[in-house]
């Protein structure tokens, strides 16, 4: 055995292998699970720095531990960057994740079986927005609103109606499978309507928000709640924005309501993130990703593959292949042998159950962040449509993925060693 202060290598070589073999899938693959990216390479030092030793239950000048001074200089930065980065008014930057982020806002404001809403999951909203198999819809009496089934756009009418009827104390505006814009100021009009507390859930969207991409939930929503890893291209995190009055209530929910000791390396990377995100470099990443996502939506539209709303307006491009009879799992396993990763999904009023379900969920963040832009886009939606069309083309499949690895070798993928 090697001193237990050797590297990861000669400590633990098959935990080394593994992460190794999936540096080289993370090179050699295109990418295109929509809440996932490639990390900054400063991200992951910060967050993968000596601060993952330190415990800091409370917050900057009010700890329950000694040995702050460093720390909490880190997490006022990661505030402040956030805030002004958003233009908050607060923000908290403790929440382990996006759904701890969005259990805070519950336990900030409601009181068991209070009335919550959120949109529905097969619709494209997230399970904690109410969900009936998460806790947000097993502790709250929670009402799901969704999409037109004409054009698969939210529904406001019946949002309208049902937010009326009910009253919920809290609504989210939040998604995870939506492919348009998210119309904040909508939602705020019919939650001042009814007293609600709107809750915008940008998890997907944040590096668009801050790259000026897509519409800012900040002056629409009281609270806004977010991962740091999808498109802001942070470490595995989360954050909640709010308004001052809120404040107090969030801060208490985080800590000591909910967590303990926040995750002081993931704090170090969100400011790391934040820092970056105010960059030139970070606008022009933010609109690629947008644009690259539209050439690859009008490129699989020209191949014949219908696309729920029928394009794009963000990262995100839900494809629904019913009229392909190919359900979206068999189609996701199958380009995955083509070395092109996505993630099967439910589309609106599938007739199909969410775990073999009619879709298949794409988005460009990660693609974008290696380079690739609307040249790449056209060849990977021909190779989609090829896959697609014949998933059981094994031979056909093997030369894709081998021209998939051509095209990857082109771009290197940002922070990950090849092998
Ligand atoms: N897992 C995230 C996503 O893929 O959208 C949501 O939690």
């Amino acid at each position: 055995m090697p001193s237990s202060e050797a590297p990861l290598r000669e400590v633990d070589p098959e935990i080394a292998d593994l992460i190794a073999h999936e540096e080289t899938r993370q090179h050699d693959k295109l990418r295109l699970i929509p809440s996932e990216n490639y990390a900054y390479p400063a991200v992951m030092e910060a967050a993968g720095s000596v601060l993952n030793n330190k415990y800091s239950e409370g917050y900057a000048g009010r700890r329950y531990y000694e040995g702050q001074e460093y720390v909490d200089g880190v997490e006022k930065l990661a505030i402040e960057r956030l805030k002004t980065l958003f233009g908050a008014e607060h923000a908290n930057v403790q929440p382990y994740s996006g759904s701890p982020a969005n259990l805070a806002v519950y336990f900030a404001f409601c009181q068991p079986h209070d009335t919550v809403m959120g949109l529905s999951l097969d619709a494209g909203g997230h399970l904690t927005h109410g969900h009936k198999v998460s806790i947000s819809g097993k502790y709250f009496d929670s009402v799901q609103y969704g999409v037109r089934e004409d054009d698969h756009r939210i529904d406001f009418d019946q949002l309208a109606k049902l937010a009326k009827e009910h009253r919920p104390k809290v609504l989210f505006a939040g998604t995870t499978a939506y492919p348009r814009v998210v119309e904040f100021a909508k939602f705020a009009e019919i939650a001042r309507d009814v007293g609600a507390i709107l809750v915008a859930d940008i998890s997907h969207i944040s590096g668009l928000v801050a790259g000026g991409v897509h519409p800012t939930p900040i002056g629409h929503a009281e609270v806004t709640t977010s991962t740091t890893h999808k498109t802001f291209r942070g470490p595995r995190g989360g954050m909640i924005l709010c308004d001052k009055k809120h404040k107090k209530a969030i801060d208490r929910a985080v800590f000591p309501g909910l967590q303990g000791g926040p995750h002081n390396g993931t704090t170090a990377g969100i400011a790391t993130a934040a820092k970056l995100a105010t960059t030139d470099d970070f606008k022009a990443y933010a609109k690629a990703v947008v644009d690259n996502a539209k050439v690859l939506a009008e490129g699989l539209l020209s191949a014949g593959i219908d696309l729920v709303t029928g394009g794009t307006d963000n990262h995100l491009i839900l494809c629904d292949l019913s009229s392909k009879d190919v359900p979206g799992k068999v189609a996701a396993q199958a380009l995955d042998r083509a070395g092109i990763v996505c993630n099967y999904n439910s589309v609106p009023f599938d007739t199909r159950k969410p775990f073999d379900p009619s879709g298949i969920r794409l988005g460009t963040p990660a693609m974008t962040a290696r380079g690739m832009g609307a040249g790449e886009m056209k060849k990977l939606a021909a190779w989609m449509a090829e896959v697609i069309g014949d998933v059981e083309n094994e031979k056909r499949i093997a030369t894709i993925a081998q021209d998939v690895k051509a095209m990857c070798d082109g771009f290197p993928a940002p922070g990950v060693p090849t092998h």
